[in-house]
């Protein structure tokens, strides 16, 4: 019998008492971490409830910010997280963190307040058809009609957002449900232990398709896994570790894929798609694809460029509809990531060892191509130059970060460069990149969100000055919460990637790409919070190790990075220039 399990028969409540309060004790039961949101009249009973149940809730600044920390606090922890938005502009506000989270495949539960249904469309104040704003934004909205039915429509959010593919549920909660009351028994309150965290179930691929698949796997001379963030959300490191060391299988990965096995490991070959060490010419170069838990999407394929047609792929996808949307698979594995590969390991173990031999050559060449990747971009990683060069900041983040550390990176540069350049050095989800929608803003309330769900670890931010200005409140919130969080601005007075565009495809006519030369180190400090300017690249290690060594209170390192749009982008995006040979990589 887990904890959980146990909770469910004990301390139940029961008797008369609002909706919110029914609310809070079902999340109660859920063992929920800590909620991030901001009140309004609507969910009132709820916010008093969670005072009177010691529940851990944080007020935000901005209900976008609360999905996106309640999105990151479930990446760290694979149970759900918990925001909240009251009616009208609290409830749209939510939007682009839950389109996140649906499009990464990340449990949240979200509750929104809703108009008092004596009223409702008399024009109330802050109404408007939130519902149908917020249902295609999410895996699903379920409204709740009446009081008593708070717990079970509860367990059905639960299992929603944990089952198959997992994604956000918002719960629609009318004022006068979540102030009405109800005289609940004990019986009402119980939950399914195995929906409180992702996966909450494993279907396990059609033995005959892992029988082909094994097949075509056992006759290729240079397979390569490219794995996505499915792996984390599986929980599948164990496993593909197992198979890929079993059948000496090299590992790409995307940039939500990254962890999948520690990027230390010597079967890692790095990001594939738009920008890629050696694993795009390994993919050229293979003669069977298995591709794990990645959905093959734009810059995964380098906007549909990659994998070559001719080479067969093995597409290993819990949504059996993603199967083929991008790239057609050779074999169709529909089920668990971990599920498959474990299939796959024991189908395949009579001959690991001969398929080990049979590929020490393929392996071989590992090391070699990456010594010279890294010889070719060694001026760039260990450069001296000022204004500081993206690659030395990268390397800077892999000599400072320790093992259990996370990096929560930002939509713009912060995201693509650290996608590129950025090593764990365990298997995990030690990179959290919001490659869901790739909204800029992600990283100061990610870095909330993994902080709060990983206490004790390192955590650091890394975002755009543009991304951080969207979001600058939450350094409040970070303050009030008391987290050692170190935000690392990548100052470059620009929104770079559109300026770097415009420079590449419009002759340098830049147009509303420049930011204010700003001083994000002197906000911080007028914030009461850390602040540390970084001009020369020396000084990178010590402000990182100043900024990890607070324990309660977060640091800004605002990093002083180049402003020449022509050295922004790590390598060449495909969308602004043909790609040749030899074109730079970081
Ligand atoms: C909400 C949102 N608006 C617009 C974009 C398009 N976009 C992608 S990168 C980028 C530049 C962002 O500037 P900054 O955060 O400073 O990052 P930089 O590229 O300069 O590193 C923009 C506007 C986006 N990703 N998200
Ligand atoms: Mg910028």
């Amino acid at each position: 019998m887990t904890a959980s399990a146990d909770l469910t028969r004990h301390n139940r409540p029961h008797g008369r008492m609002t909706g919110g309060r029914a609310l809070a004790e079902m999340l109660r039961l859920s063992e929920v971490g800590p909620m991030f949101g901001m009140g309004g009249f609507q969910l009132l009973p709820f916010y008093d409830a969670l005072g009177q149940l010691g529940m851990q809730h944080f007020l935000i600044n901005d209900e976008r910010c609360g999905a996106f920390a309640a999105d990151a606090y479930a990446r760290v922890t694979n149970r759900p997280g918990v925001c909240d938005g009251t009616l009208g502009p609290g409830a749209t506000n939510l939007v682009t963190g839950l389109i996140e989270s649906t499009n990464g495949g990340i449990p949240v539960i979200a509750l929104a307040g809703d108009t008092n249904r004596a009223h409702s469309w008399k024009n109330m104040t802050q109404e408007c058809r939130q519902a149908e704003i917020l249902r295609p934004a999410v895996k699903e909205l379920i409204r709740i009609e009446d009081t008593s039915r708070i717990p079970e429509l509860t367990r059905r959010a639960f299992a929603v957002a944990t089952s198959g593919r997992p994604g956000p549920v918002v719960l629609d909660v009318p004022e006068d449900v979540c102030h009405g009351t109800y005289e609940f028994t004990a019986d009402d309150f119980a939950i399914d232990p195995s929906t409180l965290a992702a996966p909450a179930r494993r279907i396990r691929p059609d033995r005959a398709d892992v029988e082909r698949a094994a097949r075509l796997i056992a006759g290729a001379k240079r397979p390569l896994l490219l794995v996505g963030g499915g792996i984390h959300i599986s929980q599948a490191h164990a496993a593909l570790a197992a198979f890929a060391e079993a059948q000496s299988i090299p590992v790409a990965h995307t940039m939500s894929g990254k962890g999948g096995i520690a990027c230390t490991h010597a079967l890692n070959v790095g990001l594939f798609g738009r920008y890629a060490r050696i694993a795009n010419e390994l993919i050229e170069a293979s003669d069977c694809l298995l591709v794990a838990g990645c959905k093959l999407g734009e810059i995964a394929t380098k906007r549909y460029a990659l994998p070559p047609l001719h080479i067969p792929i093995i597409h290993l996808e819990i949504v059996a509809e993603e199967i083929g949307r991008c790239r057609p698979a050779a074999v169709a594995l529909w089920g668990d990531a971990r599920a498959g590969l474990e299939d796959l390991t024991d189908a395949l173990a009579d001959g690991a060892r001969a398929a080990r031999a049979a590929r020490a050559d393929y392996i071989a060449e590992i090391p070699g191509r990456m010594r010279a990747w890294a010889e070719d971009a060694a001026p760039r990683l260990h450069s001296e130059g000022r204004p500081i060069h993206m690659a030395r900041l990268c390397t800077e983040l892999n000599r400072a970060l320790p093992a259990d550390s996370i990096l929560v990176a930002d939509g713009g540069f912060a995201g693509h460069w650290t996608g590129l350049l950025y090593d764990t050095k365990r298997a995990g989800r030690h990179f959290i990149p919001d490659r869901g929608l790739a909204s800029i803003g992600y990283g100061l309330p990610g870095g909330i969100g993994a902080s709060l769900a990983a206490p004790g670890r390192p955590v650091v931010a890394i975002t755009g000055d543009g991304g951080f200005n969207m979001v600058l409140g939450e350094l409040e919130t970070a303050r009030r919460a008391r987290l050692g969080l170190t935000v690392v601005v990548v100052n470059n007075a620009a929104s770079g990637y559109v300026k770097a565009l415009q420079h590449a495809m419009m002759g340098g006519r830049y147009q509303s790409a420049d930011l204010s030369e700003m001083d994000y180190a002197a906000v911080a400090r007028a914030m009461g919070v850390g602040g540390i300017r970084v001009e020369d690249p020396e000084a990178l290690g010590p402000a990182l190790a100043t900024g990890m060594a607070e324990t309660d209170r977060p640091t800004v390192v605002d990093v002083v990075v180049t402003r020449d749009p022509g050295q922004m982008l790590p390598a060449v995006d495909n969308r602004t220039v043909e790609i040749k040979q030899g074109d730079r990589v970081a």
